[in-house]
């Protein structure tokens, strides 16, 4: 029999990665987008799946609306991935985050347990959930300590996850997943910033990439390792939280000094914290240097993670490098300056 998955945020990085996976796999998908934004699909045509998802709009803040949806789907696995995902942001934004990021899980876990209860649940909750704390290494174990309303708000739809898996019964899952890229990634993250960033550079634009703090760390995986992490866990008989990470960590520095390098350039640093500028060694020209506009009002400094629940119980890992990623990422946004594509 064909399974139906429902994905929440299906125009995301991370909606368009597992939506291909789950189409290979034999799904039908039903992709959910919001429908007061402009519907942007260029992520589910890059992968070459735009007219193999159906799309349909979908309010997550309207509990009727829903209701009405998941009623009407009845998804064997329905995958929460909408969010307001960016951290920086969420600090001018705290109550829609709030209402977006939390309280519409409970929406979604309310309406699964009202009209499709025996719809298998994921969440898409975040390593920044550990925020600023004493373990090396976090687990699902490590206790929370989240520092921004995105964090927090992810922590609630966290706990109601739990909740409606210990209470009503519900095969319900949440996946504390690390950062994960890709050459999808929006332009506001760091990762992809740096890479359209020096793919530009590199042919030509006369721009210095500005960043925030650049001794920030934290565990970089690929996406497409990662949706295949969410999938496993809703294939398990019991279900369960689980960290996916890569279990190396890299500070901003060294991801742009990574960049550069797939672009030929070797960066010499000069100067401390804000007043850090990376040069070109041949040169002598900036290319990097620190904007305190891109400072957060709180960060976490570290976060790294240990997937060995996940590996054990899931038989999951990360596959691809921290290399492998930065040079994906830098050669298909080099590739679209090439076809003279400004960068999405
Ligand atoms: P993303 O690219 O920002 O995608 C999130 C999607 O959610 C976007 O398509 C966005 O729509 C949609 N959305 C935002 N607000 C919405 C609303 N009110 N109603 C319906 N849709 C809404 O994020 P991602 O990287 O794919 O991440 C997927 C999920 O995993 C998110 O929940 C994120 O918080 C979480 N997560 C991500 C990472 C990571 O490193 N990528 C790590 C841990 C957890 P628009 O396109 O219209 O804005
Ligand atoms: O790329 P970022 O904006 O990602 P962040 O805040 O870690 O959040 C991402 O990963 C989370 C998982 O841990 C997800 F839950 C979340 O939805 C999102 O996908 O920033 C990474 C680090 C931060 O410490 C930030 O302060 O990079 C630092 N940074 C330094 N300069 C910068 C910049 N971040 C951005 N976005 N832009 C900069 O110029």
């Amino acid at each position: 029999m064909i399974k139906t998955a429902f994905v929440t945020g299906v125009l995301g990085q991370d909606g368009a990665y597992l939506s291909r996976l789950l189409l290979e796999k034999g799904y039908r998908v039903v992709g959910a987008y919001r429908q007061s934004a402009l519907m942007n699909t260029w992520r589910l045509s890059a992968l070459g799946i735009r007219d193999d998802v159906e799309l349909i709009p979908l309010e997550l803040l309207d509990y009727s609306n829903v209701q009405r949806c998941i009623g009407s789907v009845k998804p064997d696995e329905l995958y929460n991935l909408a969010a307001q995902s960016f951290v920086g942001l969420s600090f001018e934004q705290p109550l829609y985050t709030g209402d977006a990021d939390g309280l519409a899980v409970t929406r979604i876990l309310e309406a699964i347990r009202s009209v499709s209860p025996s719809t298998r649940f994921y969440q898409a909750s975040t390593s920044e959930m550990f925020g600023q704390n004493q373990a090396l290494v976090q687990s699902e174990t490590t206790p929370f300590n989240p520092s921004s309303p995105y964090a927090i708000a992810k922590l609630y739809g966290h706990w109601m996850t739990v909740n409606y898996r210990t209470v009503h019964g519900l095969h319900a899952s949440s996946g504390i997943l690390f950062n994960h890229e890709s050459p999808l990634r929006g332009r506001e993250f760091v990762t992809r910033k740096i890479t359209a960033t020096f793919a530009e550079i590199a042919q030509g634009a006369d721009k210095v990439l500005e960043l925030g703090n650049l001794d920030v760390a934290r565990d970089w995986g690929f996406a497409g390792d990662y949706v295949r992490g969410m999938h496993l866990m809703l294939q398990q008989d019991k279900p369960g939280d689980y960290v996916l990470a890569t279990g190396r960590k890299t500070t901003v520095r060294a991801f742009v000094e990574c960049a550069a390098k797939v672009c030929g350039y070797t960066l010499e640093w000069e100067g401390e914290g804000v007043q850090s500028v990376g040069r070109d060694a041949r040169s002598g020209r900036p290319l990097v240097r620190v904007n305190p506009v891109f400072f957060r009002l709180a960060d976490v400094d570290v976060l790294v993670g240990d997937a060995s629940k996940a590996k054990r119980e899931l038989g999951w890992t990360a596959e691809v490098s921290l290399e492998q990623l930065v040079e994906k990422m830098v050669l298909e946004d080099y590739a679209a300056v090439r076809r003279g594509e400004s960068l999405s």
